[in-house]
């Protein structure tokens, strides 16, 4: 086994007087046997006890048949009860100490396995056990990865190695797949998409014999740690698998094709939670082509799934991408709203529309995408991504829970109150059960697992978030900088500092106020000023002599006005919109003066060089920590911060140059620029 454990290491010694009093596991619950998920717990507790705290449990199946009998302290030591308790919450747990011994309570036995991890990262972390009181509720029902893997074991947008699930067009279920799934389920994942929204080739066949006693494999495996299965479909499916000549979704003979498809791939695997479909966007096959609307693709496909309980998740990420630059008129940013908005009310109930956080791609900076909180009559689910797509691809070190907890908070005034996006994707402002968040997995089979040591904890950080998302930024940070390396007050609070700096460093140094791209065209890493400007993808930055950004105003694109009020007009007025996002929705003249103070040009300048400063800083204090890291983990993160060292001067250096040569605006602190 080469590759390593993460959070999960129980390999580390702690120090748990109350733990090393633990002595075994009473299980009170009837056919416990029979449950793989209270299996899995007492596996866990036996290991992570034994191999942290040296403490050999013994299961008792049936201990007693009230709690009392157990809590009493026992001479042969203490115990850790699992036992269900009816009127909770699906999925919530409740982990107490009493009198020395330890209670998990839940309504189901997800709850008892969330329970056993949350305990488990207690003793980590070396709390007191004994006056443990935590109640805890998932405050989202959908808590997903969506893996962009391919069949032949390449990732789209990935980071950290190749394929664990795909091989040579075929599935892998092996050791890595449970200690994935333990990981996922670790921090309250449930749901996983296993193959890249852009369905091609062998993976369109997934939905048939030639793979599903395979996927089965697989989905068993994640059943067992509470996790659903759910696949990419190609929509095309019936004319490539099925030889119809059209796949349009009000064709009786392609409805049919889908409801017989569905029986059997449903019929097959038990724990297959439904589908997931980008489509009519970026070339892929979608209900367009037959002069449909997407409610009647994602529809028939629901009805199709209904009968199984299937859910149908549908991407909004859907826009011109044969846009012509000259064009000033069509702005990719509304494409998503217009698309979608006019057909708000018409979706099946197991019908989820996924958008993702912002109006363009994932960019360091976006504002909030206006379908959420616009959208009132239609399941949502928020799509963030956690692979560093073009936030540093995981070479740059970015800690992405803090921008998360800020579009989390971003009011939509969709209602008077309960109206951030936290509480659309919980279903407390629309009153919807069928809604969460899903996150672009960012790992691969790297021993490490995510490429960059500490972009674990943006894979830690997302299902902790999910699950609970009022818990801030830092104390997700401080829990698993502490499951991961111990207690150690000094690396606890260099790598706070690392992961608390790391998102503010890497926008100051890339693009400024908002305006994102200016990537490397294609493989999206590195700086390229006008890599995209006079391509056909819609994402322009419209710089010129005199100033930069898109004038998305009243005067412009429009854009601005899609929100509600008071956003719309705080966004639409040049004099009130945040600086951080000035030239998303404005074109500026350089000596245009920000409410910081700074002209936009100083700004560019000043942010570029701090940026640098930051990393440099960061690399400094990361060193410092030589000899209290595991050795393997230490070297691989060094070479990572030499590397954002060295790149975050090219990207300085070519975003000043190009802005001072654009410009002509000397930097007023006379620092070199090129
Ligand atoms: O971010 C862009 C990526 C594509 C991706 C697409 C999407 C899976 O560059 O690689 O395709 O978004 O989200 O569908």
């Amino acid at each position: 086994m080469g590759y390593e454990q993460l959070w999960l290491d129980y390999t580390r010694k702690v120090s748990c007087k109350e733990a090393e009093g633990i002595s075994y596991i009473c299980v009170k619950i009837q056919d416990a046997k029979q449950d793989a998920l209270i299996a899995n717990s007492v596996k866990e507790l036996q290991e992570a006890f034994l191999g942290m705290a040296g403490s050999r449990l013994t299961l008792r199946q049936e201990c007693g048949q009230d709690a009392g009998a157990v809590q009493a302290g026992n001479a042969d030591g203490h115990s850790i009860c699992l036992a269900f308790r009816e009127g909770m919450k699906a999925e919530a747990y409740h982990l107490f100490g009493e009198k020395g011994d330890i209670v998990i309570e839940a309504s189901d036995s997800r709850g008892i396995l969330y329970g056993t991890f949350d305990l488990i990262r207690q003793v980590q972390m070396e709390n007191s056990l004994h006056t443990l009181d935590r109640f805890k509720a998932p405050a989202m029902p959908m808590r997903m990865l969506n893996h962009w893997d391919n069949m032949d074991g390449s990732i789209e947008r990935g980071y950290s190695g190749e394929s664990f699930f795909f091989e040579k067009n075929e599935i892998i279920v092996n050791d890595r797949t449970r200690d994935y799934a333990r990981l996922a389920a670790s921090v309250g994942i449930n749901a996983v998409v296993i193959n890249n929204v852009n369905v091609k080739d062998a993976a369109t066949w997934l939905i048939t014999d030639r793979y599903l006693d395979k996927v089965r494999e697989l989905s068993e495996v994640f059943a067992e740690y509470g996790i659903r299965l759910y696949m990419s479909l190609n929509y095309a499916a019936p004319m490539e698998l099925g030889q119809l000549d059209s796949a349009d979704p009000l064709s009786d003979e392609v409805r049919d094709w889908w409801h017989k498809r569905m029986e059997t791939v449903f019929g097959r695997i038990p724990n297959l939670g439904g589908f997931l479909i980008k489509a009519d966007s970026e070339g892929r096959p979608g209900p367009f082509t037959y002069g449909r609307t997407h409610a009647d693709g994602a529809n028939m496909l629901a009805d199709a799934a209904a009968p199984y309980g299937g859910i149908i998740i549908w991407r909004c990420f859907v826009y011109n991408c044969m846009q012509d630059w000259r064009d000033y008129r069509t702005d990719r940013a509304r494409s998503g709203y217009d698309n979608f908005i006019g057909q708000d009310g018409m979706f099946r109930d197991n019908v989820i529309l996924q958008i993702k956080n912002g109006p363009m791609d994932f960019q360091v900076r976006e504002p909030v995408h206006p379908l959420l909180g616009g959208l009132t009559k239609t399941n949502q689910m928020l799509e963030v991504q956690i692979a560093q797509e073009y936030t540093g691809q995981q070479r740059h070190l970015c800690y992405l829970i803090p921008m998360f907890k800020q579009i989390l908070q971003f009011r939509t005034y969709a209602r008077e109150e309960e109206d951030t996006v936290m509480d659309i994707v919980s279903g407390r402002t629309f009153g919807q059960h069928n809604c969460g968040m899903a996150a672009v997995a960012n790992t691969g089979n790297d021993d490490n697992w995510t490429g960059h040591d500490m972009a674990a904890a943006n894979w830690y950080g997302f299902g902790r978030l999910s699950f609970e998302p009022e818990l801030s930024a830092e104390e997700i940070a401080r829990e698993w900088i502490r499951v991961t390396y111990g207690n150690d007050e000094q690396v606890e609070e260099t790598l706070m500092f690392l992961l608390m700096s790391s998102w503010p460093a890497y926008e100051s140094y890339t693009s400024p106020l908002g305006i994102g791209w200016m990537v490397t065209p294609d493989n999206h890493y590195g700086p390229s000023v006008d890599g995209y400007e006079y391509s056909r993808w819609g994402t322009y930055h419209r710089a010129d002599h005199w100033g930069i950004g898109v004038d998305r105003s009243h005067e412009g694109t429009g854009y601005a006005l899609l929100y509600r009020e008071p956003n719309a007009s705080v966004y639409d007025d040049r004099e009130k919109c945040p600086d951080e996002l000035l030239l998303f929705f404005h074109h500026i003249p350089y000596t245009w003066k920000l409410r910081s103070g700074k002209t936009v040009i100083q700004h560019i300048y000043d942010s570029h060089f701090e940026g640098v400063e930051a990393v440099d800083e960061m690399a400094e204090q990361f060193e410092k920590l030589q000899g209290k890291l595991p050795d393997k983990a230490y070297r691989r993160m060094a070479g990572r911060f030499m590397e954002q060292k060295e790149h975050a001067r090219e990207w300085r250096d070519q975003i000043n140059a190009y802005f001072y040569r654009k410009s002509g605006i000397i930097d007023e602190k006379g620092r070199k620029i090129y």
